[in-house]
C-alpha cells in the first residue's frame, strides 16, 4: 500500500533534462489555474508540500514529487490566464505538448472545477491525452461548493467521457481520491 504521507518535493524542471535521472512511472495533474491543484497535493499527502498561491498562473514549472518512494506525482503550471500571457502562454502550450508526448508521462489527472463548464483549454488538454493515449482520471474540485445538480452535471460528465473519477473537498478525507490514483497507476506502464 502506498503511503500518500510519505511524500518529498523532489525538484522544479523546466525541461527534460531537469527532469528526474531515476525512472519511475509518473502521474502529472493537469488543470486550469486555480482549479485547485496545489491544494489538491496537499489533501492527498497531508502535507503543505505545494504552494496554493492566491495569485493565477504562478507554477511555472514542473514540480516533482516523490510518493512514497514509489512513482513521482507532477504539478503542472496551470493553463489560462498565465501570467503575463502573449508570448509565454505560446512556450506553455508547447512545454505541455512535448510533455505529453514524452515518453516520461505515464498517467494524468485532469482537474476540474465542479461549479464550472469545460472551457476551451480543458478540451485541448483533453484531447491532447486521448491522442497520446494516456491514461488519465478526473478530479472534480471543491466538491464542498458545490450544489446536488452541479454534481450530477460533473459525473454525466465523466460517463460521456467514459473516465474514471473522484470529488475533492478541502472538507473533506482524501481516501476516494487516493484510491483513484492508485487504481490509474495500475493502468500504467
Ligand atoms: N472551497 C474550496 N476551495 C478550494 C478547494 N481547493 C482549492 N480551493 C481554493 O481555490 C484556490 C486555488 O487553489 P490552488 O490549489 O492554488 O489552485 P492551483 O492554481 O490549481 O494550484 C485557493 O484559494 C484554494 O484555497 C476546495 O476543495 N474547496
Ligand atoms: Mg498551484
Amino acid at each position: 500500500m502506498v503511503d500518500f504521507k510519505n511524500t518529498i518535493f523532489l525538484l522544479s524542471a523546466v525541461t527534460g533534462d531537469d527532469a528526474p535521472k531515476r525512472k519511475r512511472k509518473e502521474i502529472a495533474l493537469f488543470g486550469r489555474s486555480n482549479v485547485g491543484k496545489s491544494t489538491f497535493i496537499n489533501l492527498l499527502t497531508g502535507h503543505k508540500l505545494a504552494f496554493s498561491a492566491k495569485k493565477a498562473g504562478k507554477t511555472r514549472f514542473l514540480n516533482y514529487f516523490l510518493v512514497d518512494d514509489s512513482f513521482y506525482l507532477v504539478d503542472t503550471p496551470g493553463y489560462g490566464f498565465q501570467a503575463g500571457g502573449g508570448e509565454k502562454e505560446e512556450d506553455f502550450a508547447l512545454l505541455m505538448e512535448k510533455y505529453c508526448s514524452s515518453s516520461r508521462l505515464s498517467g494524468a489527472v485532469l482537474l476540474l472545477d465542479i461549479r464550472r463548464e469545460l472551457n476551451h483549454d480543458d478540451e485541448a488538454m483533453l484531447a491532447l491525452l486521448q491522442e497520446d493515449q494516456i491514461p488519465f482520471v478526473l478530479i472534480f474540485t471543491k466538491e464542498d461548493k458545490a450544489t446536488r445538480k452541479e454534481k450530477d452535471t460533473a459525473i454525466r460528465l465523466a460517463k460521456t467521457l467514459e473516465c474514471p473519477y473522484a470529488f475533492s473537498s478541502m472538507k473533506a478525507s482524501p481516501s476516494s481520491s487516493r484510491s483513484l490514483l492508485l487504481s490509474l497507476l495500475g493502468k500504467c506502464d
